[in-house]
């Protein structure tokens, strides 16, 4: 922390490094506090290498002070739903969930509690939570994020997709898939991907539309929705037949070629031109772009990947390019992160190493009906089919942290219907959230700026400890986390989990290996683990946590659950006669919905459009402006068209998380469309654990 003191102008000033928490990519920040107001928001020039912040980063000043986000516990006064609400002391509320959570407990058994997280590195507290209750049942929100792609590369290489991190800097070639670098951000990747363009990199981009990131790219093809699965194996056919791959690599790290050869003979350019409309020409140029630059090649996994049935294979599919051309460890490539041990370090502490373990079997079916996915993520959607079908057994709570499946998961008609049957359903938030607004209690968090939360540890090739820390007093009757769980655990009997009353005591604990102190932070916000990257030898020092070492083409962990590796292609499905594809994405300027109420950013873009391409549009005496109808069984939204030719014909496309129905949120409240409402059915599991999101077909029609 930083202390400065202006005598001039008798003002108090302070600046203290913290961790930005405007969306999940949690920045470093500065935080320049004036008389105990944020003055302004900057990034951490540390760990940036510079002060810049995405938009939102910087409107985290005017969420501090508005009055329309949560300010005190709120106790349900109404039907579920009905915005009915008394105000309550925080014993109050806290008795009321602790008393009915023991009730559940006693009747019904721990696992009979759900919770609910956004997952990331904050997790450890949660994670001990409700496995302190006896419940194996943690989910978070990746079943509508990036289910496929973790659990893709972890059959393949014992890996998640952010267990490695692109090398950018020294990148020759990427390709990205649907990865929308440019606008769905993550600053320090939007801006080490941009210095990366300018020392010269080059790039393909597939989208279904065009984007900003499009714009900058060295190709774009404008693939038809669901078969950039095909668009891979054709890549994959092309290094297999001209054996362009990396030989060494190869036959040292990567089992499954022979199995691999064979599978991908039938899945030429020439067919996969018929499947994806990207030409046999561009395919066979990329192929051999990609085997020239390799292994300082990224073909990016992509981030949001719940779109189809077959997002998993296509997910593997680029592990499996990546794996052909060597880029694992390798400088421009993907580098794996390094933890606190393999800088020389002993780790930091986590509340839930200490807790039994816990023996039931999963509500979800993750580990025994899916043993190959991972109950770190689990499967949030299937929440509603167990309460009302109390399969495999009766859940009666769920506790939902920093997160939001009303907004983020297909269908909340058909998730609220479930969480309707509760018996108890709290949520705890910073704003008023579509699942808080049907919960019988909500606790309201002190936002990122008025608390410190625990110690995490960065993975990365240089590995270090963060700490978020409070720069403000809490403006309204708000409290951290660390606060919140603390009391529930004491009232619930768990309390020795917790060991510490204040944050302090906390941080120490967590320290107390590390041989690092809290101060350690002060100077610049962070502990360095490693001064250089601390990069494995590829001859001989990857670490492939699969069973046999390697990477598995061929996955022991699929087979032996009756999966298949490789099986054969199936073509997506294609949109009903007189229908479209709805395809979603997020802009720079907003967080899925949750920054839409956001003082300064509703101001920039308050309104979603549907994107539809001109032909089709045309068709329909569409024109740009008009108001239309999407709908989808018995579903109907209206909203403003755009109408362009940057758009496959197949799809429609929209900003996820408009349209939001909370009447307290008056900025955002019924602006533009709700996408998530038309996706009626899908709170379905994919083969990789995702929801198939854009598995939407809507039809369109002009109002006015
Ligand atoms: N149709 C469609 N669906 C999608 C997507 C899409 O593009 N289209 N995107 C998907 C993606 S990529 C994701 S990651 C998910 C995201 O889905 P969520 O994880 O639900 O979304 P978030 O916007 O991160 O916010 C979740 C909640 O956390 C709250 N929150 C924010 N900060 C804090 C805090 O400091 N403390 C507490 N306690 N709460 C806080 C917010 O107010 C919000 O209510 O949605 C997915 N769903
Ligand atoms: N500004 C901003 N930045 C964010 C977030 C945010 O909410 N706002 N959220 C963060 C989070 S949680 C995540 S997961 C990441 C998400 O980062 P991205 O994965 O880049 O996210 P989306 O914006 O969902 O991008 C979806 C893109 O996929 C395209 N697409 C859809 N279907 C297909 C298809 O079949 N094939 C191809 N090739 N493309 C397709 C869409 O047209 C769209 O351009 O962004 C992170 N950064
Ligand atoms: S990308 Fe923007 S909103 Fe997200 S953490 Fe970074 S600065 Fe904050
Ligand atoms: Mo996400």
């Amino acid at each position: 922390m930083r202390r400065e003191e202006s005598k001039m102008s008798e003002t108090r000033s302070t600046s203290v490094y913290s961790v930005c928490a405007m969306c999940t990519v949690r920045c470093p920040i500065e935080v320049e506090v004036e008389n105990g107001m944020v003055k302004h928001l900057w990034g951490n020039p540390h760990l940036l290498g510079g002060r810049f912040l995405c938009p939102r980063g910087a409107a985290g000043k005017v969420f501090e002070n508005d009055s329309e986000r949560l300010q005190h516990p709120v106790i349900r006064d109404g039907n579920r739903g009905s915005g009915k609400w008394r105000k309550a002391t925080w014993d109050e509320a806290l008795d009321y969930v602790a008393e009915k959570l023991n009730q559940i407990r006693k009747s019904s058994g721990g696992e009979s509690i759900v919770l609910g997280d956004r997952g990331g590195p904050f997790t450890d507290m949660q994670k001990a939570f409700i496995k302190a209750l006896g419940s194996p049942n943690y989910v978070n929100h990746h079943g509508s994020c990036s289910n496929s792609v973790h659990n893709a590369h972890n059959a393949m290489a014992g890996h998640r997709r952010n267990t490695v991190a692109y090398d950018w800097k020294n990148c020759k070639y990427a390709v990205l898939y649907g990865r929308n670098i440019l606008e769905s951000i993550g600053t320090k990747e939007a801006k080490d991907f941009i210095d990366a363009l300018e020392r010269g990199m080059k790039f393909t981009h597939i989208d279904v539309r065009w984007n900003y990131t499009a714009a900058k790219a060295n190709r774009f093809h404008m693939i038809r929705p669901g078969t950039d699965y095909a668009f891979n194996l054709a890549l994959i056919q092309v290094l297999m037949s001209e054996r362009l791959y990396d030989a060494d690599f190869v036959e040292r790290w990567v089992l499954g070629m022979k199995e691999l050869a064979s599978f991908i003979e039938p899945y030429t350019p020439e067919w996969a031109e018929k499947e994806t409309g990207v030409p046999a020409k561009a395919i066979k140029t990329i192929a051999h772009e990609i085997a020239d630059a390799s292994p300082a090649v990224i073909l990016n996994q992509g981030w949001m990947t719940a779109w189809t049935e077959n997002d998993y294979y296509f997910r593997r599919s680029i592990y499996i390019l990546n794996a052909l051309l060597g880029v694992y460890e390798a400088k421009g490539g993907l580098l794996f992160n390094k933890s606190e041990a393999d800088a020389g370090y002993k780790p930091v502490r986590k509340l839930v190493t200490g807790i039994p373990k816990v023996e039931k079997k999963r509500f979800d079916g993750v580990g025994w009906k899916y043993k190959h996915l991972s109950p770190d993520y689990g499967l949030a959607q299937m929440l509603p089919h167990a309460i009302l079908n109390e399969d495999p057994y009766p859940v009666k709570a769920f506790i939902c942290y920093r997160y939001d499946p009303l907004s983020a998961l297909p269908d909340p008609e058909a998730f609220a219907e479930g969480l309707s049957k509760l018996d108890l359903l709290v949520t705890i938030d910073v704003n008023y959230s579509h699942t808080g607004w049907v919960s019988d209690v909500i606790l309201p968090e002190s936002t990122y700026l008025e608390r410190t939360d625990p110690v995490i540890a960065k993975g990365g090739p240089k590995p270090a400890l963060w700490l978020r820390r409070q720069a403000v007093e809490p403006k309204y009757d708000t409290k951290p986390k660390w606060w919140i769980f603390k009391q529930l655990a004491d009232r619930l009997g768990i309390g020795e989990y917790f060991p510490y009353t204040t944050i302090e005591e906390l941080i120490d604990w967590q320290l107390k290996d590390t041989g690092f102190r809290l101060n350690d932070f002060d100077q610049k916000g962070y502990i360095e683990l490693s001064r250089e990257q601390i990069l494995w030898d590829r001859k001989d020092g990857l670490k492939f946590k699969t069973k046999s070492g390697k990477i598995e083409l061929k996955s022991s962990m699929l087979e032996d659950n009756g999966i298949a590796s490789f099986p054969v292609y199936e073509n997506p499905k294609t949109p009903p006669e007189g229908h479209y594809r709805l395809v979603t994405g997020k802009i720079a300027l907003h967080t899925q919905g949750t920054s839409l109420n956001n003082l300064y950013l509703n101001e920039l873009q308050s309104e979603n459009t549907l994107w539809m391409n001109t032909a089709e549009a045309g068709k329909l005496g569409i024109k740009t402006g008009d108001l239309v109808e999407v709908s989808a069984e018995g579903v109907a939204q209206t909203v403003r068209a755009s109408v362009t030719d940057l758009i496959h014909p197949e799809a429609v496309y929209t900003l996820h998380g408009y349209g939001r129905e909370i009447p307290l949120q008056s900025r955002a409240y019924r602006k533009g469309m709700r996408d998530n409402t038309l996706m009626k059915g899908l709170l379905t599991v994919a083969v990789g654990g995702n929801c198939p999101v854009t598995d939407c077909f809507v039809r369109v029609r002009k109002v006015s």
